[in-house]
């Protein structure tokens, strides 16, 4: 899997001559968790400490090739406000989505609590209902303000059913590449007999 320079690589991928589909991904969770951070640091590689939350919603692509299917994929990238006033233009954004980050902050403990009371409920209600999802535990850069210990969040992970659970930071980078290749990669073998 080879993540593309979104500028540099415009000509390769202009002449690429096998296949090219699009997934759609919803990033979920509070407010100020870090679902824009952890997408940016994956598309361009920074990082902003100031917060300015996401209006309603914001789509971003991204594309990988496979070299081994000899296929090109767009990721859609969907980044969903957290806020509260969002709430109902939110549920019409998940139409289509073949996979979550489901996004909690290690350092505030009623963000991690919402991921089961909220949105996992929600991608379930509203997602696709094959939907696969990943737990992401971010700002594992702040170690001395963490309120989540690793393996709640593992534990959570395992009762959920989730793809697995990562700890990120959107700061360091640490993970991030990580988090979206592995969730992509789970989809990929999911529905293998699909794309053929
Ligand atoms: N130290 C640290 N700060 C982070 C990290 N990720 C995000 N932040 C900070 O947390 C704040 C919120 O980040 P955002 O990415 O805007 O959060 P969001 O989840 O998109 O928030 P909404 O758009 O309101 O839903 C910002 O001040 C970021 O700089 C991280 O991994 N480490
Ligand atoms: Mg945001």
């Amino acid at each position: 899997m080879t993540e593309f320079n979104q500028n540099r690589d415009k000509k390769e991928q202009n002449n690429f001559k096998g296949r090219k589909f699009a997934l759609k991904i919803t990033l979920l969770g509070n407010p100020a968790v870090g679902k824009t951070s952890l997408i940016d640091k994956y598309i361009t590689g920074t990082f902003k400490t100031n917060y300015q939350p996401t209006l309603g919603v914001n789509i971003l692509t991204k594309d990988i090739k496979l070299e081994e299917e000899n296929s090109i994929i767009r990721l859609l990238l969907w980044d969903l406000a957290g806020q509260e006033k969002y709430e109902l233009t939110r549920k019409m954004f998940f139409q289509g989505s073949a996979g979550s980050l489901l996004v909690y902050d290690l350092t505030r403990y009623s963000t991690f609590e919402s991921i089961s009371s909220k949105w996992l409920e929600d991608f379930k209600r509203y997602g696709r209902t094959d939907g696969e999802y990943i737990l992401i535990g971010n700002k594992s850069d702040l170690k001395d303000l963490i309120k989540v210990p690793s393996e709640e969040g593992k534990r959570l992970s395992q009762e959920i059913k989730a793809v697995d659970f990562i700890e990120t930071s959107a700061k360091s980078g640490e993970n991030v590449e990580n988090a979206f290749r592995k969730l992509v990669s789970k989809i990929l073998n999911k529905n293998r007999n699909k794309l053929e």
